[in-house]
């Protein structure tokens, strides 16, 4: 007979929880920009992640279960980018998570806030997800500990030291970038707006709901919640939008009625692919 302490648990057997904190964490990582490697060659650097991009830790239970939600549109090399670093990094912070790649399909203007939208409820279709992670793909974060879980009462913002902005805030009220909500919070906030069609100012009208609901924003420390910004030039479809400041001024009066409660698009498909989960969506596009 083996003795018991070394037999592996076998299905339906309890695992430990896993220890907080992660015994796996790093601190600080160093960020290649431009990553050579095939969504193949990252696939198997990864063998534990499987079909959409889903991970369990093997040998604990799980204290967190997070969907990372990136918004899309033809940013190839960035997604890979992002996958190669993001994946060990989830991993090392030993959490349960799923990573959907929320795809815009056709070339209406791009509208990163309704992507969200879409990503989040297509996510609590397939789980319980206790965090829900908003994520540009042109963002590697540089340090573990920046831990991919959410605040049990308030919107996290964690982007809150971009190189880009020299390791520090821009304005004070910044919430663009990467931000994490539970679902109770997402929908006190009525999720996030569906009219900003072009750049800018949707991450702003988010930052407002959060204060309009009645919640606050609450950020990492900035030696933790430092960032990567992969450079790239604006993109196609992409146009500053010129009625931001209008919308702006009235997320007061739209916030309840614009949201999740007024959410409509057509998924086109949902494919698990085996470093994400691809949704392809029809947004339509402004009126
Ligand atoms: N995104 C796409 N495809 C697009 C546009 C946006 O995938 O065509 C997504 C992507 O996840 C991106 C996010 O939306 O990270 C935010 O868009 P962005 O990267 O354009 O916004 P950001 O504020 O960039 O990071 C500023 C515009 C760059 C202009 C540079 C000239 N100064
Ligand atoms: C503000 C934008 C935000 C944007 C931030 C950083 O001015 O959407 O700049 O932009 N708000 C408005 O336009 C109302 S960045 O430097 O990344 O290009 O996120």
């Amino acid at each position: 007979l083996l003795p018991s302490h070394t037999a592996a648990p076998g299905r339906g057997e309890q695992l430990k929880d896993c220890h907080v904190p992660s015994p796996l964490l790093v601190g600080p990582v160093s960020v290649r920009l431009s990553s050579p490697l095939s969504l193949d060659e990252i696939r198997e650097k990864n063998p534990l992640v499987s079909l959409g991009g889903r991970y369990r830790p093997p040998d604990c239970e799980p204290r967190h279960h997070t969907a990372i939600v990136v918004p899309y549109r033809n940013r190839q090399a960035h997604l890979r980018t992002l996958l190669y670093h993001l994946h060990p990094f989830l991993q090392r912070q030993q959490l349960h998570y799923s990573i959907y790649i929320v795809h815009q399909m056709g070339n209406s203007t791009f509208n990163r806030a309704k992507l969200l939208n879409v990503g989040v409820r297509e996510a609590l279709r397939d789980e319980e997800w206790g965090c829900l992670f908003l994520h540009d793909v042109d963002l590697l974060p540089e340090n573990d500990h920046n831990t991919y879980t959410c605040h049990p009462q308030y919107p996290m913002h964690l982007s809150v030291a971009m190189d880009k902005f020299r390791y520090r805030l821009p304005y004070s009220q910044y919430f663009g970038g990467v931000s994490a909500v539970t679902p109770d919070q997402y929908l006190r906030m009525n999720g996030f707006p569906n009219q900003y069609w072009g750049w800018g100012g949707e991450d702003d009208d988010i930052a407002a709901r959060v204060r309009l609901s009645g919640m606050k924003i609450v950020r990492p420390s900035v030696s933790v919640g430092h960032y990567k910004m992969i450079k790239h030039k604006g993109d196609k479809g992409n146009e500053q939008n010129p009625r931001r400041f209008d919308l702006l001024k009235r997320t007061r009066i739209n916030w309840r009625s614009d949201g999740l409660n007024s959410l409509t698009y057509e998924l086109l498909s949902k494919k698990l692919e085996p470093l994400y989960t691809n949704l392809s969506v029809d947004i339509g596009e402004d009126p």
